[in-house]
């Protein structure tokens, strides 16, 4: 099963101001296995609701931090393209050959950590579009052999410092960039707040509105409880880690 045009109907939602609310599993060390069990055991579950409610409908692969490299893209990609979730890797840097490889491995979109002006987003367009928008290059890959097709993937932004806080109007509106992902926890750092806190939750309601009135896609990672609670304004809900998953399960066990 094909993943739907996540990028293609985010896009289309966003241009009209209508939050997607797109949950999805931000992934950090889970091995193809392991994401296949975890995605085909959910799947079950939301089938047998029969509301649908549930699914997780990307997944996030952290190559900034955790155990993921740029090796692990395409075994973890073809896992979830059979079970028709997109994969939206976090790159670990700004570099133009890493978004190139993952971009042309069938990926429906790229988040780029740490973006703080419009000249380092104009740089990330020039990466991820062909000509005459960029300056990507073509080769063999999956998605030119006609194995993954990704029309146009998501160009997603990070801005989680209070330089990339004073920038975001001017990343969002720069041409070829499809929208912002905050990172929060980097963010109130940066902001010198703890997750959570004033003035931290107020710069990250004024991204949300900032990029929402500029009829681009917004996401963010959650992984709190007064984090998800902006969930209804978001396009893309990075709910919480694999590594989460997993210490949840085992305190559950060990009480
Ligand atoms: C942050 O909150 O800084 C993130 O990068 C979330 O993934
Ligand atoms: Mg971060």
């Amino acid at each position: 099963m094909p993943a739907a045009d996540l990028a293609a109907t985010l896009r289309a939602a966003a241009a009209d101001r209508n939050p997607s609310g797109r949950r999805g599993l931000w992934v950090s060390f889970l091995s193809a296995y392991w994401l296949e069990a975890v995605l085909g055991a959910r799947q079950q579950e939301v089938d047998a609701t029969g509301s649908g409610a549930g699914a997780i409908a990307w997944v996030g692969l952290d190559l900034q931090h955790g155990d993921l490299g740029l090796d692990d893209v395409v075994p973890l990609l073809r896992v979830a393209e059979r079970a028709g979730v997109a994969v939206l890797p976090r790159l670990a840097s700004h570099a133009g050959d890493a978004i190139g490889k993952v971009v042309d491995a069938g990926v429906q979109g790229v988040i780029v950590p740490g973006v703080e002006s419009a000249d380092e987003a104009i740089a990330l367009v020039r990466a991820i579009r062909p000509p005459p928008v960029g300056g990507r290059s073509t080769g063999a890959a999956r998605t030119s052999l006609g194995v993954a097709d990704v029309a146009e993937p998501l160009l997603l932004p990070m801005v989680e410092t209070a330089g990339g806080l004073a920038a975001a109007a001017e990343i969002a509106a720069v041409p070829g960039v499809d929208g912002i992902f905050i990172g929060p926890y980097d963010l109130s750092m940066s902001l010198g707040c703890p997750p959570g806190e004033e003035p931290a939750m107020a710069a990250i309601a004024g991204v949300v509105d900032t990029v929402r009135a500029a009829g681009k896609v917004v996401g963010m990672f959650t992984g709190r409880p007064d984090l998800l609670a902006l969930a209804q304004d978001l396009d893309l809900i990075g709910v919480d880690t694999d590594v989460t998953a997993i210490r949840r399960g085992i305190a559950d066990l060990f009480v």
